[in-house]
């Protein structure tokens, strides 16, 4: 049986939730909503970042989105491959994976960070958005297909829907018309569709800036 320590606005959680509804995945959702459950989760996992998979078939807990994603992939594999048999094609969804992590996840980390901070500084909020920007470019410039890699949804389209939806919430897509075509393709997908009709009624408690 798999379970699931997520919460409904975790970006990374929703990264993990995507690939478990793409092969409609049986697993139990374990939200993590009060402080109790934030302190049992923690002697579970220590470093205390959702989400982890526990599987508990196979005795194994599993951080990590991508992770996560990648044993998905191994050992409860369905429809949707998350990476391509084909080491190249593989490489590619790995890297775009990173970059979405690494550089839109990143920055829009540190902007939400920002704003709950007692201590914000708006000149750290500008450096990171330039950042956003600066990656949204890179992506943009190389972007020519329906999905992340190619015409085949993986692992690299889990990662990008939260990085470009939260990254959008704080440096809009108008000046990258394939990026912001791509995030619209996206929320038609039905795996992504359900994650976001389960986080909506949770949106309005995102920190505004
Ligand atoms: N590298 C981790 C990042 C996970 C992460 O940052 N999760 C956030 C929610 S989106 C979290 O657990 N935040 C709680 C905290 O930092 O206390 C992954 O890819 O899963």
């Amino acid at each position: 049986m798999l379970t699931l320590y997520a919460h409904p606005l975790s970006s990374y959680c929703w990264k993990a939730l995507i690939a478990l509804y793409e092969n409609d995945t049986p697993f139990e959702l374990h939200l993590l909503e009060s402080a109790e459950s934030w302190s049992k989760f923690k002697e579970l996992w220590p470093i205390g970042k959702m989400p982890l998979l526990a599987d508990s078939d196979r005795n194994a807990l599993i951080p990590e989105a991508s992770i996560i994603i990648e044993y998905l992939d191994a050992h409860y594999r369905g429809r949707t491959r998350f990476i391509p048999d084909d080491t190249e094609r593989a490489r590619e969804v790995r890297l775009k994976d990173r970059l979405f992590d690494l550089y839109l996840q990143g920055p829009m980390q540190r902007i939400t960070n920002e704003i709950l901070s007692p201590e914000r500084s708006n000149t750290a909020i500008a450096q990171a958005k330039e950042n956003l920007r600066t990656a949204y470019g890179a992506l943009e410039s190389s972007f020519d297909s329906r999905f992340a890699v190619g015409d085949t949804f993986s692992m690299a389209d889990c990662a990008a829907f939260p990085a470009l939806f939260y990254g959008a919430m704080r440096t809009p897509l108008d000046d990258f018309p394939k990026l912001s075509a791509y995030l619209e393709r996206l929320k038609k997908r039905p795996s992504i569709a359900r994650v976001y009709k389960e986080a909506e009624p949770y949106l309005n408690y995102t920190p505004k800036e």
